[in-house]
């Protein structure tokens, strides 16, 4: 086999990924989890005047149902320990509850949670919380990023938050039920500017479709996914649960593209254009790329998804350095 996913990572070497994302995730572990929690309150505030965030689905809300509950019974002064346990990553039973949730839930969690401290049952930031000199800083770095990269970063702030899943042993995952997929008479396809190539056009179908069973059988076994600053999930059975645990409903809009032979046989094809997510929908278009590599047979032997540093990189289409 003339690629291992290793190598398989570097094609399209010259894509430029937006590294600032995990450089300002990186600044924000480094402050306390008082300030974590007001800059993220801050950010949520001044973020919300130009995108509006859609109401999580119910079945996510019931599966933290019974931890929100725990939570609004608690002192005010409770309220705030819990949430600067889950910032602090700390041993104890929510953050443990949390640790098992799936990325989603952990946002939905914390949307209702929000709602809450606006309302007055949870205990708020305190009136004029004054940021550290550093976490005001990083909140200026996030002013500073585009809204695509704005929700990146606050999405996977959440989603570090809790117990180390690592560390938890033997665990039942919590997922939000599995969507049926969209009728095939009322699907969308897809056009992408210099890409024909059927693999390519039904793994963005099959995506935008919910259709996950379709869309690993383009997989090969041993293939792999890398979601942006991810490592790479390999293999169909756990790319497959990554489909149906994290990508319900997103909306993939590539626009162009570049296809060419690699070796033995392989063809890499990179792809650029816009995603939307289910909680911002069309108020924000993050700019990505998929860079993937083909087997001779025509399966997904690797695909990177990255969230691209700007929009002048979506015309980005060399292949090499
Ligand atoms: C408050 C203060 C206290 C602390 C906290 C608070 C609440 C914060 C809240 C934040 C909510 C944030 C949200 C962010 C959502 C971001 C979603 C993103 C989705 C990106 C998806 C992509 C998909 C790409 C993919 C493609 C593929 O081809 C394969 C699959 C995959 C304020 C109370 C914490 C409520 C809701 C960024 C890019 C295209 C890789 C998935
Ligand atoms: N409201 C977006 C989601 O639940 O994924
Ligand atoms: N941001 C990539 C993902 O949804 O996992």
């Amino acid at each position: 086999m003339p690629f291992t996913i290793d190598t398989a990572r570097n094609i399209f070497p010259n894509t430029l990924s937006a590294d600032a994302v995990p450089a300002t995730i990186a600044r924000f572990r480094q402050l306390s989890a008082e300030d974590q929690l007001a800059l993220i309150w801050f950010a949520y505030l001044e973020m919300g005047q130009s995108i509006t965030i859609a109401a999580p689905g119910a079945a996510s809300m019931i599966l933290a149902e019974a931890t929100l509950a725990e939570i609004k019974g608690l002192s005010s002064r409770e309220q705030t320990q819990v949430m600067c346990d889950l910032a602090n990553n700390a041993d104890t039973p929510i953050c443990r509850a949390y640790a098992t949730w799936t990325a989603n839930i952990k946002l939905g969690f914390w949307y209702r949670l929000g709602e809450w401290m606006e309302e007055g049952l949870v205990a708020p930031i305190p009136e004029g919380y004054q940021l550290s000199a550093n976490a005001a800083a990083v909140l200026d770095a996030i002013r500073g990023l585009e809204s695509g990269q704005q929700i990146t970063v606050l999405r996977n702030s959440v989603v570090d938050m809790g117990f180390d899943v690592n560390k938890l042993g033997s665990y039942k995952r919590v997922s939000e039920p599995v969507v049926a997929p969209t009728e095939v008479a009322k699907r969308s396809n897809v056009q992408i500017n210099g890409v024909s190539n059927e693999t390519v056009l039904s793994y963005m179908n099959n995506l935008n479709a919910n259709d996950f069973d379709a869309l690993i059988e383009l997989f090969t076994p041993d293939g792999a996914l890398q979601p942006p600053f991810q490592r790479p999930i390999v293999g169909r059975d756990a790319v497959l649960q990554f489909f149906r645990e994290e990508c319900q409903n997103l909306k993939l809009m590539p626009e162009q593209g570049v296809t060419e032979p690699a070796e033995e046989g392989y063809t890499q094809i990179k792809v650029t254009g816009k995603v939307q997510t289910p909680w911002f929908g069309a108020g924000v278009g993050m700019n990505m790329a998929w860079r993937f590599l083909l087997n001779p047979e025509n399966k997904i032997f690797f695909v990177a998804i990255d969230l691209l540093a700007s929009p002048k990189e979506l015309v980005n289409l060399a292949a090499r350095r």
